[in-house]
């Protein structure tokens, strides 16, 4: 039988770049970067255990990033990285992509040149693989605090008056603990000035009072929103600001108990603006097609609930009426050769 989730058209809203290189990309880039008889970037244990697809505990799948990081670290293997994930989305049927990443200063590359081997990237991408769409939101990691915040945004205002078309907004993510979201309200301000979206990281843990504070800066869209409720979740409604919800990545992270317990299932059932996204399918270890098929699944949703939340998601995208349209055209092609009404 044909495989609906692999073929439906699909939409993701909050994949980060390091998170999205599959073991097969992280093996190439361990032999770009240190040869084919070493790819792992230390020869360790974990790395073999990683590529070779073992079962991993959480820590092991964290490690991943810092693996990540490691083989991105030069503008070949950045290319490359940033090549095969787009390449791997769009493999997985997704028509329309936001990526996200963080723009680090490296031995070989200062930030700018990190951002503009991931723009350029994408803008070759364009031509080559035409089925998808790709956007940057560049990423604010709160764990290296504000200076850093503060050259990203510099940053990012800058680049935009070249990638307009492709830089779209910002996003704040990274661990949280022991950082103020308060701390960082006036920085983002400057990128929001400059009509930058905000796809902030918000509720990914128990703080109502940052929530709040989210919420009044005015976030676009809320990334995760695991731990929103009461007064906050209802202000969130009301606004109708899209939550980007990620199952695996939620339960691998133990900031959702199971997938049962997942709050999609609300959100879908109350009619919340909500899209499903992978967060780090590498890391997780799933794809897009995977989490609806999980969707499917577990809450019950069926193909026409499938297809309906793929075509809301356009509305959460960032893309321009054109390319909305276009998303929409795709989406009533496939009604049409499916027999869907
Ligand atoms: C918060 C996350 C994240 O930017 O190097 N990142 N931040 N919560 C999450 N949920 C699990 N998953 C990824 O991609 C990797 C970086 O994205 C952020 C972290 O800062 C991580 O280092 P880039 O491309």
């Amino acid at each position: 039988m044909m495989d609906f989730f692999q073929n439906v058209p699909k939409i993701e809203l909050h994949a980060h770049l390091n998170g999205s290189l599959s073991n097969r990309t992280l093996l190439e880039l361990g032999a770009m970067k240190y040869g084919k008889d070493n790819p792992g970037p230390s020869n360790d244990e974990c790395f073999y255990r990683i590529t070779n697809g073992q079962n991993l505990t959480l820590k092991e799948c964290f490690q991943k990033f810092k693996y990540a990081h490691d083989l991105t670290d030069q503008p070949e293997t950045l290319r490359y990285a940033t090549r095969a994930v787009i390449q791997d989305f769009a493999a997985d049927n997704v028509v329309y992509l936001e990526l996200r990443t963080t723009p680090k200063k490296t031995v070989h590359m200062s930030k700018k040149q990190y951002l503009t081997t991931v723009l350029e990237t994408i803008r070759t991408a364009q031509n080559e693989i035409p089925s998808i769409t790709v956007k940057l939101l560049p990423s604010i990691d709160r764990s290296k605090g504000l200076q850093e915040a503060e050259e990203n945004v510099s940053l990012v205002i800058e680049l935009c008056q070249e990638y307009p078309d492709i830089i779209k907004g910002m996003d704040l993510s990274g661990a949280p603990f022991g950082t103020r979201f308060s701390d960082f309200g006036n920085i983002l301000k400057k990128a929001q000035a400059h009509r930058l979206k905000m796809a902030l990281h918000c509720g990914e843990f128990e703080d109502d009072d940052e929530i709040q504070a989210m919420l009044e800066f005015g976030t676009d869209r809320i990334g995760h929103g695991t731990f929103i409720k009461g007064v906050n979740l209802q202000n969130a409604k009301k606004r109708g600001i899209p939550f980007e919800c990620c199952l695996t990545s939620n339960v691998k992270c133990s900031t959702a108990s199971s997938y049962e317990e997942h709050h999609f299932k609300k959100l879908w059932e109350e009619g919340f603006a909500v899209c499903i996204c992978t967060d780090d399918f590498g890391v997780f270890d799933t794809s897009l097609t995977q989490e609806l098929r999980t969707c499917s699944e577990i809450f019950g949703l069926t193909t026409q609930d499938i297809l309906r939340l793929q075509e809301n998601t356009i509305r959460y995208t960032y893309a321009n009426d054109e390319e909305k349209h276009k998303l929409t055209e795709i989406f009533n092609n496939f009604r049409k050769t499916m027999k869907i009404d």
